[in-house]
């Protein structure tokens, strides 16, 4: 048989490099980085190759399984859907709409099925219980970004094919490959950068990979971001480089904003960063003074308990050094589909709100239509009206990734009903009565839904699928379909695409009035996600508009490319005010809800520097917890370790390679120490993900060497008060040596 070559965007992260995937006889052959891509041009890591590993892993489920006497059997789909609606319907009937629950995760980000037709399960159940990965991550950065921009995901992203100055907080895109701003080969943009005599400042209280490519590193002290911050844009004003460029007509609240941050000076701020005040002020200058600079923070800024506030102050920065919505600055993507910054009325709109509801047992406000991870294990456990009693999980491990993973596992066994959709029978779905195996990424077509929105530059690309689906097994959007019509009390019998074509008229009332007729007409060839596809496309802001824009673009024209490595929609572009879509039309840099929580930070300035603690990594051959089972990634050095800096190690007296006890409070781990001077004094770190030997996953490498669980560690009660977002760094631990003969 004949070699045949497929593109195909890697979906494993952020970045969504194009790939080259040479199958022969329904088998991969090669992966390789997609030169003609238009947006990637070549570049991947070394997991977009496990992708073939992934596909072929033994324990990958194909099949649906059901919890029969503690046994999990293999079951047919009509037995899987049959056993969710005998079992769900009484407990809704019972106990009401919000005794279920819904938790989506991290890779659901990435696949068009599930991230379009989640929302339909979520408001088929009509519970108000919704939790995904997002408050273990960037929620403080998409509250901070819709109280500001009017948006939840008008996210700001460096313009970093122009910028002559990247400060880099709390962030390591040499490992992550970049997130909340996608960009493929972020080493190669930044060394092109440097190469033009622009400079890359990274502060991190680890020496990073990236900061070792930078131009300068500082430590900082974990969670005291919000200080450092504050006192740089207090610096701005004390020393009037203020200077609001492009966007000087479009900002509301600076006065405000000098006044909110005034006691926060860098010599107030510097203990508690560890950071000197001269060098405070001397970053603060050196953003203000340069034509064309961006800050861009992560997740290290992002899980932490002034998470919606560090958020906000980095955009404060950018707008108040001139560089928002300026090239070589911090710029907003214009995405071809799905963005609600390119929808409806343009310049002005309701703006984002929080609090809708509130959590039943600890009160946390609503967001985003969420509430926190943190709150989800007590919501399973506390009895009384709107208890949690059945609960989907979707493409999520959260016994791994959320923290105090032991007591939600915990807490799962006591559901009266879980169903998890996966590809594995891990550390969490273990705990369901059924789980619904997902579909292969080769087996499916992509296009990015979210990504595009955070692109260093402008672009459409779809990928269809490099492999023919398992016979029997539904797409992913189909089978949260079924759920919902289980959900809404329709029964599983009907069929996914009559389904789909009903929700579909409904959808297309919402999306086109007077001209869902047409629209209905016009896409009647096309079924599920595809047919939202076509229609974000063509409504878009490069659309043919159904035919008004000949020119413009159509789903046909997007895949037509898909062999010439897309469509490349140009270089980020200026978009203040029309992608606004605040209630005044403007930038709101001083929301009174953040200027409020300014008191927190204020009064704890002089909190005194634990005597060690622990923070988060990320490695280039890992991903979040799920990965570890695929060969070409797990081979090598093991990679869970407890990063030590050498002061720490000898008064501690743990070596190199051994075992250290890790406590905080009455939680503890075990994991293996590795000395090293890349790490600030007194801060330790440790992946998350880890930890693969719970009894009843079916991982059989993972478990090989399954490493310590950090989130068996932390707290599940510490969150940002605004965003709902977990507290996963910073925490004061203790350590000590365990003895060899232990
Ligand atoms: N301490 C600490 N904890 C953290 C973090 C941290 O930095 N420190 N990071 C947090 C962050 S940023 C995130 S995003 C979360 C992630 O936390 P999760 O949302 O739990 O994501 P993963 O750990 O990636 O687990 C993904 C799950 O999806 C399944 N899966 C993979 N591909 C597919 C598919 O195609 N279809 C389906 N149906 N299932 C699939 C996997 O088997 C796995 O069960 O972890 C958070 N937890
Ligand atoms: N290879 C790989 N890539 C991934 C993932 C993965 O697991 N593996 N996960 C994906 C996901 S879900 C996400 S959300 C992204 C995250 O992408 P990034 O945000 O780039 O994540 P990290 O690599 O964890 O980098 C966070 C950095 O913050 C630092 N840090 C910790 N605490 C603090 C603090 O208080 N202040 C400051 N300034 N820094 C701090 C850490 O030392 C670390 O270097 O990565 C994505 N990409
Ligand atoms: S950086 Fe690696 S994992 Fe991320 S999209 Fe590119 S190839 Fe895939
Ligand atoms: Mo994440």
């Amino acid at each position: 048989m004949t070699d045949t070559i497929h593109h195909r965007i890697c979906p494993l992260c952020e970045a969504c490099c194009g790939l080259e995937i040479k199958v022969n006889n329904g088998k991969v052959v090669s992966i390789r980085g997609d030169a003609k891509d238009v947006f990637s041009a070549g570049y991947i890591c070394p997991k977009a190759v496990a992708l073939k590993d992934l596909h072929e892993d033994p324990d990958r489920l194909r099949t649906p399984l059901i919890k029969r006497n503690g046994v999990f059997e293999e079951a047919t789909w009509d037995e899987a859907f049959a056993e969710i609606e005998r079992r769900l319907p009484p407990i809704m009937a019972t106990h009401g709409r919000d005794a279920t629950s819904v938790l989506v995760g991290n890779p659901s980000a990435h696949k068009i099925g599930l991230l379009t037709y989640f929302g339909k399960l979520a408001r088929s159940l009509g519970t108000r219980n919704v939790f995904s990965a997002s408050t273990l991550d960037q929620m403080p950065k998409q509250l901070s970004s819709g109280l500001m921009f009017g948006h939840w995901i008008s996210v700001a992203l460096p313009d970093i094919a122009r910028t002559d100055l990247l400060l880099v907080i709390g962030a390591n895109p040499l490992a992550s490959n970049g997130s909340m701003w996608t960009v493929p080969d972020f080493k190669g943009k930044a060394k092109a950068m440097q190469a033009r005599g622009g400079k890359l400042i990274v502060i991190d209280p680890r020496r990073t990979e990236t900061a070792a490519v930078a131009d300068a590193h500082h430590f900082i002290r974990p969670g005291a971001d919000v200080f450092l911050l504050a006192a740089m844009v207090q610096t701005l004003f004390a020393e009037q480089l203020v200077r609001l460029g492009s966007v000087a007509a479009w900002v509301n609240g600076v006065d405000d904003v000098g006044q909110a941050v005034a006691a926060f000076t860098p010599e107030a701020v510097a203990a508690r960063c560890g950071m000197e005040a001269n060098t405070i002020r001397g970053l603060a200058r050196q953003l203000a003074t340069t034509e064309r600079a961006a800050v861009y923070a992560r997740i290290g800024t992002c899980t932490q308990e002034y998470g919606t506030l560090a958020s906000w102050l980095v955009d404060v920065l950018n707008v108040l050094t001139g560089h928002l919505d300026a090239p070589g600055g911090a710029m907003f993507a214009k995405s071809a589909a799905f963005a609600s910054n390119t929808a409806g009325k343009s310049g002005i709109g309701k703006g984002v709100t929080t609090g809708r509801h509130h959590a039943r047992v600890s009160g946390a406000p609503e967001v985003y239509g969420e509430l926190p991870m943190t709150c989800m294990a007590e919501e399973i456990e506390v009895a009384g009206p709107g208890q949690i009693r059945a609960l989907f999980t979707v493409a999520t491990n959260p016994v791994l990734s959320s923290p105090n993973g032991p007591r939600l596992a915990a807490a799962l066994d006591t559901l009266d009903f879980m169903v998890s959709m996966d590809i594995y029978l891990n550390e969490t779905t273990r705990h369901a009565d059924v789980i619904l195996p997902g579909v292969s990424p080769l087996e499916d077509f992509h296009y990015d839904v979210a990504f595009p929105q955070l692109s260093w530059r402008n672009h459409a690309r779809y990928s269809p699928p490099v492999l023919p689906r398992t016979d029997g097994a539904p797409e992913e959007w189909q089978t949260l379909l079924k759920l919902a019509a289980i959900a809404r009390g329709d029964g599983a019998q009907m069929d996914a695409n009559a389904l789909d074509d009903a929700q579909f008229a409904e959808d297309a009332q919402r999306l086109a009035g007077a001209n869902a007729a047409a629209v209905i007409q016009a896409t009647s060839a096309l079924k599920g996600p595809q047919r939202l596809l076509e229609v974000a496309l063509r409504t878009g802001p490069y659309g043919d508009m159904f035919g008004m824009k000949p020119d413009g673009l159509t789903l046909a024209k997007v895949m037509a490319a898909n062999s010439s490595g897309g469509i490349d929609l140009g270089e980020l572009q200026p978009r203040i005010p029309e992608m606004l879509r605040t209630p005044s039309g403007k930038v709101e840099l001083a929301p009174p809800s953040l200027l409020a929580d300014l008191a927190r930070p204020a009064a704890d300035l002089e909190r005194p520097a634990p005597d060690l603690v622990i923070i988060g990594r990320r490695d280039v051959r890992t991903n979040n917890s799920w990965m570890h089972n695929l060969p070409t990634l797990a081979k090598g050095p093991f990679r869970c370790t407890a990063l030590v800096h050498p002061i720490d190690a000898e008064r501690l007296n743990v070596k190199d390679g051994t075992l250290a006890h890790i406590a905080n409070g009455p939680r503890s781990i075990q994991a293996q120490v590795q000395i090293s001077a890349e790490m600030m004094p007194s801060v330790v770190s440790l992946p998350h993900g880890w930890g693969h030997n719970l009894p009843g996953a079916q991982l059989k490498l993972a478990a090989e060497r399954p490493g310590a669980n950090l989130n068996a560690l932390l707290d599940d009660q510490l969150r940002d008060p605004l965003s709902g977002n977990a507290v996963l760094g910073g925490v004061a631990i203790t350590m000590q040596a365990i003895p060899e003969t232990a």
